[in-house]
C-alpha cells in the first residue's frame, strides 16, 4: 500500500544578536520554536541585518552573532531537524527587501510603534534602516512561504504589515507569496521588566536588574527576582493592577507548567519573599542545562561555523525560488 506523505506546514522566525537572550525571548519565542520542531518544517535565523538599525560595535556584533547561534542550539533548536542560519549569510534577504520596499508605503511604516519607540530611544540615529525594518522582516518571512511566524506580542504589528504587503504585491503582480499568520504563546507573549513591570523585558535595557539573561548564574537569577518590583499588598493573586505579581505568576507558570489557580493556592498565606524565591529557583533550574550546553558549544567554533555554512546553503536554495519568481513578476529581465 502506498504511504500518503503529509507535507508539513512551514514555520519561520528570527531573533536579533543584540545581546544574550533574556527570559522574555525564551518564554515569548524560543520555547515555542523548540516545541514546534516536532510538527512543523521549521526555519530559524539570527537577524543580524536587523540589528544594524541600532548602532553596534562591530567586534561585539560578531561575538553576539556567534553566541546567539550557539544559544539557539543550546535551547534545543536542532540543526538536523530545522533550518538554522544567519540572515546576512543569505543574500536573497537583502535583495527581496529592496523589491518589497518599492511596494511598502511611507504612511504605514510611519505608524509602526517599534519605529516610534526606537526613534525616541536613539534620537541621534534615526536611520532609514530603522524605518524600513519591517520590510526586511516581511522579506525574511515571505521568501520561505511561511505558514506561521511564532513571535512575542511586540511583533504583532509587523506581522500585520507583512500580511498587507504580501496581499498588495500578489494583487498587483500575481500570486507569489503565501500570506502568513502570526503565532503567539498563550502565556509569556509579553514578559515584563523586573524593575518596571509596565514595560517589556528587553535585552538592550541599560539596567541588568530589569532582565534575566538566560546565561545568568543561579545566584544572580535568584537575587534579581528578590529585587523585583511588586506592590505594597501581600496577596499572591493574578489581578488587574498587580503588574509585578502578575508577571511573576506568569513566569512561574511557564517554568513549572502549573496553572494560575494552582499557583495562587500553593502560595496562599505566604509572603512575597517566599514566592519570589520560588520563582527564582524555578527559573534557575530550567536555565541550568541551557547554560551548560551553551558553554560546551561556544568552545567548538569549528562546529558552529560549519553548521552556519550548511544552514546558509540550504536557506539560499529555498529562498532563491521565491526571489526569482518575484523578480520575474515585477518585470526584471532575468539573466
Ligand atoms: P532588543 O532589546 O534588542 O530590541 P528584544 O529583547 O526585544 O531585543 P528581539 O530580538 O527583538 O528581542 O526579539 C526576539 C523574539 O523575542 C521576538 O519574537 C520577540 O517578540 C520576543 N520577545 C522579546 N522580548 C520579549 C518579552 N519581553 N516577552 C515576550 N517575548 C519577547
Ligand atoms: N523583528 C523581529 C526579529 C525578526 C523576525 C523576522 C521575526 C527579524 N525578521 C522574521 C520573525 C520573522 C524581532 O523579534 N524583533
Amino acid at each position: 500500500m502506498e504511504e500518503v506523505r503529509q507535507v508539513k506546514q512551514r514555520i519561520l522566525s528570527g531573533i536579533q544578536p543584540t545581546g544574550v537572550f533574556t527570559l522574555g525571548n525564551y518564554m515569548g519565542a524560543i520555547t515555542n520554536w523548540e516545541q514546534m520542531q516536532e510538527d512543523y518544517d521549521c526555519a530559524y535565523f539570527i537577524a543580524d541585518l536587523h540589528s544594524l538599525t541600532v548602532r553596534q560595535e562591530p567586534a561585539q556584533l560578531r561575538k553576539h552573532t556567534m553566541e546567539a547561534f550557539a544559544l539557539l542550539l543550546a535551547c534545543g533548536i536542532d540543526p538536523e531537524r530545522s533550518l538554522v542560519f544567519v540572515q546576512s549569510h543569505v543574500h536573497t534577504h537583502a535583495e527581496m527587501s529592496w523589491i518589497l520596499n518599492c511596494s511598502a508605503l511611507m504612511g504605514e511604516l510611519g505608524r509602526m510603534t517599534q519605529f516610534k519607540d526606537k526613534s525616541a530611544k536613539h534620537a541621534d540615529n534615526i536611520n532609514a534602516g530603522l524605518f524600513t525594518y519591517p520590510v526586511l522582516m516581511a522579506g525574511d518571512i515571505l521568501l520561505y512561504q511561511a505558514d506561521y511566524v511564532p513571535v512575542g506580542a511586540d511583533q504583532k504589528q509587523h506581522l500585520e504589515f507583512t500580511r498587507d504587503l504580501a496581499e498588495r504585491f500578489n494583487h498587483f503582480y500575481g500570486n507569489v507569496f503565501k500570506v502568513p499568520d502570526g503565532y503567539f504563546p498563550k502565556a509569556g507573549a509579553r514578559v515584563m521588566s523586573l524593575q518596571d513591570p509596565t514595560s517589556k523585558m528587553s535585552k538592550s535595557d541599560p539596567n541588568p536588574n530589569a532582565y534575566i539573561s538566560i546565561l545568568d548564574d543561579r545566584n544572580v537569577i535568584i537575587n534579581k527576582f528578590k529585587r523585583a518590583v511588586t506592590d505594597s499588598e501581600t496577596e499572591i493573586v493574578y489581578r488587574e493592577g498587580k503588574d509585578g505579581i502578575n508577571n511573576l505568576i506568569t513566569i512561574y507558570s511557564v517554568m513549572t507548567g502549573k496553572s494560575f489557580a494552582e499557583i495562587e493556592k500553593e502560595f496562599e498565606g505566604k509572603g512575597y519573599g517566599v514566592f519570589k524565591l520560588a520563582v527564582g529557583e524555578a527559573v534557575a533550574d530550567k536555565l541550568q542545562p541551557i547554560r551548560d550546553e551553551f558553554n560546551r558549544l561556544i568552545a567548538d567554533k569549528k562546529y558552529i561555523e560549519e553548521t552556519m555554512a550548511v544552514g546558509a546553503e540550504r536557506a539560499y536554495k529555498i529562498s532563491r525560488r521565491t526571489l526569482d519568481k518575484a523578480k520575474k513578476k515585477v518585470g526584471l529581465l532575468m539573466p
